[in-house]
């Protein structure tokens, strides 16, 4: 119902068939430029065949893998040569100069589907709009009818900042494998580049750390509420990080400290400054631990955590934690920080912290990540100044953990409700008084876990306001428009519900 509004929003072609896209525009997030033609479409035969380029083969073959299932074709992956003229071409050259590094150009005639872009990060970006242009019917894993067309039209697309991304606690209540897995597939239909992964708090400890193998085995043992815990081996986390980068998504691993370590805290005596362990704490209060920042021996601890981690971790940052150090003098805080930093560095990585590291020394390539309520910061500004980039999650616009309004049954409600116009309706690159767009690498939504245990628990926080966040990093700003925006939000309800997404059914956004 809601497709059929937006037709004539969109400029979009009646005859299409009720399960597709109207619109070659009609996706999230919104393109940078849109041509549609009206009246032209293109429909994949049952004969189809996917053209690539050199270097475009694994995207081509994960197109083929969501195709085949769904349209029940043989969908066979080609080398490219010249520009194809039929079924789906995958091309590294041609693009428009504008898509640069990440961005695409998709062209859907009636004779063909094509994609160009300078990378297969492009390709991979330009897929999941054509994705979206799909009926949603290709989401299903078994045989469905079709047909499977695609609206006509030309987008030029690229983004607006360089970080997109979002971020689960897996401290607070563990999540195995299988659901990180599932979340990164989630992410990467938005065009979510990043995925950072806070891995030990207070609560828990999940990764294994080989010369501190306590950490997990002791640290990892339990969880919020009281349960078993758990924690990644090297393989298991290596292998989190291989599927994410198959989806372009790179992850920003988190050690938080000097705060937030009572699970180190009681796995090695020694780290404590009085030399007696702590006991494991199942409880959701903040602010009370701290490492020894005196002790020699707690930068031997950082040192071997830091460098096994960043063997396992390709991305190009290491997240310090740094955030709710009540625990730990500001004396102590600063020499701590201007400590740690370059062993983070020294293993080739830069530093990322919660904003209040911003006013201890720069680091080279540092970003702040700004998860207040306010309009102005002091450690955001003196860290820019000193030439740090800011990520933007402040935590009334993005944080995922927010209930939705007082009825949401589970979730916080410390930064206030977060409806989806609310995570919506803001502008990164101008948010902060004196922190502006180029000073901005991206935005960040997290989902702390202090009330998450399942998997349905991240997907009703989860959807419908990270593709809003997506779209608020990924779109220009001059696309800004709420009343656009929910009718393209509102067309991909059913598609969460092919994927098997349980999402918060806002009274904002007209489902159909
Ligand atoms: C604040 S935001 C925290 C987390 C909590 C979160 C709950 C930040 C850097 N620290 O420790 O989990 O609030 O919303």
């Amino acid at each position: 119902m809601a497709l059929a509004l937006i037709a004539p929003v969109l400029g979009g072609v009646s005859a299409v068939p009720a399960a597709a896209a109207t619109s070659i525009g009609d996706v999230v997030p919104v393109p940078v430029s849109v041509a549609p033609a009206p009246g032209v479409t293109y429909t994949l035969p049952s004969t189809g065949r996917i053209h690539a380029d050199t270097g475009a083969t694994a995207v081509a073959d994960r197109l083929a893998g969501l195709l085949r299932p769904s349209t029940g074709y043989a969908l066979p992956v080609l080398a490219a040569s010249g520009t194809p003229t039929d079924g789906i071409a995958l091309l590294l050259s041609g693009a428009d100069p504008s898509v640069g590094q990440e961005g695409y150009q998709l062209d859907v005639t009636a004779a063909a589907v094509t994609i160009r872009a300078k990378s297969a990060a492009g390709l991979f970006h330009g897929v999941q709009t054509l994705r979206q242009l799909l009926p949603v019917a290709v989401e299903s894993a078994t045989p469905q009818a079709g047909p499977w067309v695609v609206p006509g039209g030309r987008i030029i697309d690229y983004p607006r900042f360089a970080y997109r991304g979002a971020m689960l606690d897996v401290a607070r209540h563990f999540q195995p494998v299988a659901t990180v897995k599932r979340y990164i597939d989630q992410l990467a239909l938005y065009k979510i580049n990043y995925l950072h992964l806070h891995l030990t708090d207070d609560q828990g400890w999940r990764i294994v750390v080989d010369s501190w193998p306590r950490l997990a085995t002791h640290g990892g043992s339990t969880q919020v509420g009281g349960g078993p815990g758990g924690y990644y081996t090297k393989a298991q986390y290596a292998d989190i990080v291989a599927y994410a980068a198959a989806r372009h998504i790179a992850i920003v691993p988190e050690i938080d400290m000097p705060g937030h370590t009572n699970a180190a805290l009681a796995s090695y005596a020694e780290l404590n400054c009085d030399g007696v362990a702590r006991q494991l704490y199942t409880g959701t209060a903040v602010g009370f631990s701290s490492l020894c920042v005196p002790k020699e021996i707690t930068y031997t601890f950082i040192n071997d955590v830091i460098r096994e981690l960043s063997a396992l971790s390709p991305g190009p940052y290491v997240h310090l934690g740094g955030d709710e150090t009540a625990a730990t003098s500001p004396a102590d805080f600063t020499k701590f920080i201007e400590r740690v930093q370059p062993i983070v560095t020294g293993n080739g990585r830069a530093v990322i912290g919660w904003h209040e590291i911003g006013s201890t020394a720069h680091s080279a390539g540092r970003v702040v990540q700004y998860w207040g309520t306010a309009t102005s910061d002091s450690h955001v500004t003196s860290a820019v100044s000193k030439g740090a980039k800011v990520l933007m999650s402040p935590a009334n616009k993005t944080y995922l953990d927010m209930k939705y309004n007082s009825s949401t049954p589970i979730g916080l409600s410390w930064a206030g409700y977060i409806e989806v116009r609310t995570a919506y309706d803001w502008n990164p690159g101008a948010h902060l008084t004196g922190v502006g767009e180029s000073s901005v690498l991206g935005v960040e939504a997290p989902l702390w876990s202090e009330t998450v245990v399942t998997q349905n628990h991240i997907d009703y926080l989860t959807f419908p306001r990270l593709p809003a966040i997506a779209e608020v990093g990924w779109s220009p700003w001059s696309t800004h428009n709420w009343d656009a925006f929910r009718l393209r939000l509102a067309a991909q309800g059913p598609r969460w519900s092919a994927m098997g997404i349980d999402y918060y059914p806002s009274t904002q956004i007209p489902w159909p």
